[in-house]
């Protein structure tokens, strides 16, 4: 059964550098107003990467408790904050960020080459984010970014049991060079591993870079919602850059009305992910 689309918007992320690509939000002001009218076109997530005063990413708790309140009394979109952070981040600043207490939180099933990098998560890191986040009512959305990371996660529910809400929601980052790629048999192959997990479980999908529009049509189409914005595409289309995150967000809303599969508002989001 399908059902209107959960659009999340990424805006920010911690690879881009603002220097390379000035569109990108890195102060408050330019996520708050990215923020909200991204909404105002169908967003109802926003997974939220912070940068320091020069613009370099950041897991520094004052700012991102500030971050949080910020976005709840401009916005009513779910906030969701990044605990994968930089690929440079220690594991105790990733675990901090639910300190933060945001509605939602990311968490990454494995260990995965991220180009010339590794973005490493360790099966007890793992496990801390997961039981933190079940003792403190986050609600987690599992990224995927290669096909084994879902049996991991099936490993992680069987030994620890359901999330906070009680619902699984997971995320294919789809095509990080190291990762699988963005491609419509692939999205098919992760969906149909989805059968070993508790029924129910939803996922949306993002393709980093060129594989952007093929994930998003492949998702949209079995039954998947979306995940767009400058952290995974800073090009709209061959030889144009994006300009905002908004054109990213208007152009997954008419993607996702032409399936006949409109954006969920804040409201239906939070009853599909038990929050
Ligand atoms: N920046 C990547 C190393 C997440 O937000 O949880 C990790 C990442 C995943 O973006
Ligand atoms: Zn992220």
């Amino acid at each position: 059964m399908t059902t209107g689309t959960l659009i999340t918007v990424a805006p920010t992320g911690a690879e881009s550098a603002k220097t390379e690509v000035p569109a990108l939000p890195v102060t408050l002001d330019e996520l708050l107003l990215t923020a909200k009218e991204c909404e105002a076109l169908g967003a109802s997530i926003i997974h939220v990467h912070i940068r320091d005063d020069d613009a370099r990413p950041t897991l520094d708790l004052g700012r991102l408790r500030a971050t949080v309140a910020a976005l709840r009394e401009s916005t009513d979109l779910i906030v969701q904050l990044s605990t994968g952070g930089a690929v440079t981040d220690p594991e105790a600043d990733r675990l901090a960020v639910l300190d933060a207490a945001p509605d939602m939180a990311s968490c990454t099933m494995g260990t995965v080459n991220f180009g010339d990098d590794v973005f490493l998560n360790r099966w007890e890191f793992i496990v801390d984010l997961h039981t933190r986040m079940q003792e403190r009512g986050i609600v987690p959305e599992y990224e995927i970014f290669d096909l084994g990371h879902l049996t991991a996660l099936r490993r992680l529910l069987d030994k620890y049991g359901l999330p906070h809400g009680g619902h699984v929601h997971v995320d294919f980052v789809m095509g990080v060079p190291g990762g699988m790629p963005g491609t419509t048999a692939t999205l098919v192959a992760a969906q149909q591993m989805l059968r070993d997990l508790p029924e129910g479980t939803t996922f949306s999908a993002t393709g980093i870079g060129r594989s952007s529009i093929p994930v998003m049509l492949a998702s949209l189409s079995a039954g998947g919602h979306l995940r767009v914005g400058m952290e995974d595409t800073v090009t709209y289309a061959k030889g144009r850059p994006v300009e905002s995150n908004m054109q990213l967000v208007a152009r997954a809303v008419g993607f996702a009305q032409l399936a006949q599969r409109p954006p969920l508002n804040t409201t239906q989001a939070r009853e599909l992910l038990g929050l």
